[in-house]
């Protein structure tokens, strides 16, 4: 399934390129975009990045720099589309006309639910993160093409997706070779106090009203399941962006004896995102995926097109079938 040989050689074969990853960007899908943009366009190329979502506040000082097109705006041909940290082909940030235009679409993720939707991929469930598959992919072209392509700029970006991704290196999915590689990217001179800085440490007065609130919605089920509720008046009342909440997941988890957290964001009155979280042994990938969802063993997600109340009761009576 895995070509990375292949793919290195469609990449040095061709001069035009689109990016894309999924909605409800995050550090590791824009950490990923934004490591190949950049390598591309040190190797000459032309590439676009298209994403139809809104960035979230604190990953733009990534994206400052970057004109990000929607899909309605872009209507070039034959190009080489890569996307990026996207686990399934339904869930990709892009309307159809991209995927169809292509001449060779290319898949670097490391989602379990991945099919190979692409004519070339390179996927890695193992990884910590789609920021290291990028970070193997350039050491394989820094070797073949004997330029250093690694930067600051694109060292950052990487960093960044590894960051977020293994939870400041906390979480199982982080590996030896994690490590490794941010002991490379840090070397190379990833801005590390302005990824931290930015992602953690610059929340508005009003997120931390939102979290007040939200954690007030905290529910514990049979001592193992937990869940947070956020509303959209409560995002509409604190002028919170849909896509600023992510960070409120891990709260959910984070508690005594729970084994799997829940946090159920309403996006529209019928139109429910639900994150879930599990600790030791609960695959929630699998109960994402009862609700056309995926992800990882420990974090994914999925959206439930019902009211607030049944896709709580809906997913919280399958957790526990799984408890
Ligand atoms: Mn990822």
């Amino acid at each position: 399934m895995n070509n990375l040989e292949n793919i290195i050689k469609a990449i040095n074969g061709s001069n035009d390129f689109v990016i894309t990853s999924h909605c409800s960007p995050d550090g590791d899908n824009i950490g990923s975009s934004l490591g190949v943009y950049y390598s591309l366009k040190k190797l000459g190329k032309n590439v676009v990045y298209v994403l139809d979502d809104t960035i979230p506040l604190n990953l733009r000082f990534l994206t400052k720099d970057v004109n990000i097109y929607n899909s309605e705006d872009m209507f070039n041909k034959d190009y080489v589309l890569i996307a990026l940290d996207c686990g399934d082909k339904s869930r990709l940030c892009c309307k159809e006309h991209i995927v169809k235009n292509c001449s060779k679409f290319i898949s670097i993720d490391h989602h379990a639910s991945n099919d190979a939707y692409g004519d070339l991929n390179y996927i890695d469930i193992v990884a910590s993160s789609t920021c290291e598959l990028v970070y193997n992919l350039l050491t394989e072209m820094t070797k073949e093409l004997d330029i250093d392509i690694i930067d600051e700029k694109i060292a950052t970006c990487l960093y960044t997706g590894l960051v977020t991704d293994t939870g400041n290196f906390s979480y199982s999915n982080t590996n030896p070779s994690s490590f490794l590689m941010a002991y490379h990217l840090a070397k190379v001179g990833a801005s590390r106090d302005e990824i931290i800085q930015n992602i953690y440490q610059n929340n508005s007065v009003n997120y931390y009203k939102l979290l007040g609130e939200a954690l007030n919605t905290l529910q514990i089920i049979e001592k193992k399941v937990s869940c947070i509720t956020l509303s959209l008046d409560m995002l509409k009342n604190n002028n919170i962006d849909f896509n600023d909440v992510d960070g409120i997941t891990t709260y959910t988890r984070d508690i005594e004896d729970v084994e799997v957290g829940l946090l159920f964001k309403q996006k529209g009155p019928n139109e429910i995102k639900v994150s879930f979280r599990s600790k030791n042994y609960v695959n929630v990938s699998k109960i994402a995926q009862k609700f056309s969802g995926g992800g990882h063993i420990r974090a994914a997600g999925c959206t439930i097109n019902d009211t607030l109340e049944n896709a709580k009761n809906m997913v919280i009576k399958e957790v526990l079938n799984h408890i």
